[in-house]
């Protein structure tokens, strides 16, 4: 049976992007292996991939086979690719991008985000630290997407995008644009609806991707006493009413939203069931019932980073 397509949007620059991809933070080797493979022979075209995930080379190995198999061509594939924060310095921009194109096997990407907003102290590895304290680098996020522009002028990526900026800083970086971003990639769900920064991205053509869209569950730094987005009774209870799951139910809202959304798994019968979402929708009621649970609730705060001078999650910005 041919492989079920997911629908796609458009981009500001006319270019397209399927709305569902899978997420690959915390996949470890061989199983990132197997989540891609099974992706795309369910018929997952977007994979969310990034060089701090330190799992680009698998990533990179899953997706050679499905082009040497012929399951897939390269231009049927949605990549995107992250800047890590070490690298924001514009001449270390274009080795940057190459090296993850070397570790993913491609000779482009189709989306290049910054990573974060805050640059972190360039050449001491990938979380540079002194006495317990992040090294930070007083490099502009705006000198950086200037450097972000030359790689589409250079065919290295066919879009760029940011991740994890705010209101303002989304404002600062249009303002300087020659290529506005497409997406800002934003951890969202109904506990962080992100309906100012929502509505801004609406209002510039950028669309908002849905990060850690179940709650990430499987975070690092999880506790135990922290609220389970996958078990809030309002979800479950619409799950019901759907004959959904509560996974379905969370990622359904982003897809009503007109938001993108890659949600991470590395289990098969989960990038099934996260795949069947098609075939239901929320009216604007319901949207409403599930942004009403909104209550600023932030699973991914890199809250180390709390005093960077370009940190985003402050609450006057936000
Ligand atoms: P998610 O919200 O996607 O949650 C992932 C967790 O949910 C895993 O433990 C997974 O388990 C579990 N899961 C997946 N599907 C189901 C299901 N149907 N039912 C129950 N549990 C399920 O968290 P992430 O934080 O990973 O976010 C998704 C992706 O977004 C990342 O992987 C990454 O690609 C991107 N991201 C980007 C960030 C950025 O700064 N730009 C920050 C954070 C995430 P299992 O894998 O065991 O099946
Ligand atoms: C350091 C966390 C990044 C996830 O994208």
């Amino acid at each position: 049976m041919a492989p079920f397509k997911i629908p796609k949007i458009t981009l500001n620059n006319k270019l397209s992007i399927p709305v569902l991809g899978l997420g690959t933070w915390k996949a470890k080797s061989k199983e990132v292996i197997k989540a891609v493979t099974t992706a795309i022979d369910l018929g997952y075209r977007h994979i969310d991939c990034a060089l701090v995930y330190e799992n680009e080379p698998d990533v990179g190995k899953a997706i050679q086979s499905k082009i040497k198999d012929k399951v897939i061509g390269r231009n049927d594939l949605f990549i995107t690719g992250k800047l890590w924060n070490t690298f924001h310095r514009p001449d270390l921009v274009e080795d940057a991008i190459k090296t993850s194109l070397c570790n993913l096997k491609l000779d482009y990407l189709d989306l290049y985000l910054i990573h974060w907003p805050m640059a972190y102290r360039e050449g001491h590895g990938l979380f540079p630290m002194f006495r317990n304290k992040a090294l930070h680098s007083h490099v502009h996020y705006n000198a950086t997407w200037k450097a972000m522009e030359e790689l589409v002028r250079k065919g290295y990526t066919k879009s760029i995008g940011v991740s994890n900026f705010n209101v303002k800083q989304l404002d600062d970086v249009l303002r300087c644009a020659c290529i506005k971003p497409v997406t800002n990639q934003v951890e969202c769900h109904p506990y962080l609806n992100q309906e100012r920064l929502l509505n801004y991205c609406k209002a510039n053509q950028i669309i908002l991707t849905a990060y850690s869209p179940l709650g990430s569950p499987d975070r690092p730094w999880a506790n135990t006493n922290d609220p389970i987005l996958l078990e809030d009774k309002k979800i479950l209870c619409m799950a019901k009413r759907f004959s959904k799951t509560p996974a379905q139910i969370l990622l359904r809202y982003q897809i009503d939203r007109g938001n993108v959304v890659i949600p991470k798994s590395v289990t098969p019968s989960r990038i099934k069931e996260n795949m069947e979402i098609f075939d239901f929708s929320f009216t604007c009621k319901e949207i409403q019932q599930l942004n009403a649970l909104n209550c600023g609730r932030r699973y991914v705060a890199l809250a180390g980073d709390s005093n960077h001078p370009h940190y985003p999650f402050t609450e006057c910005f936000n």
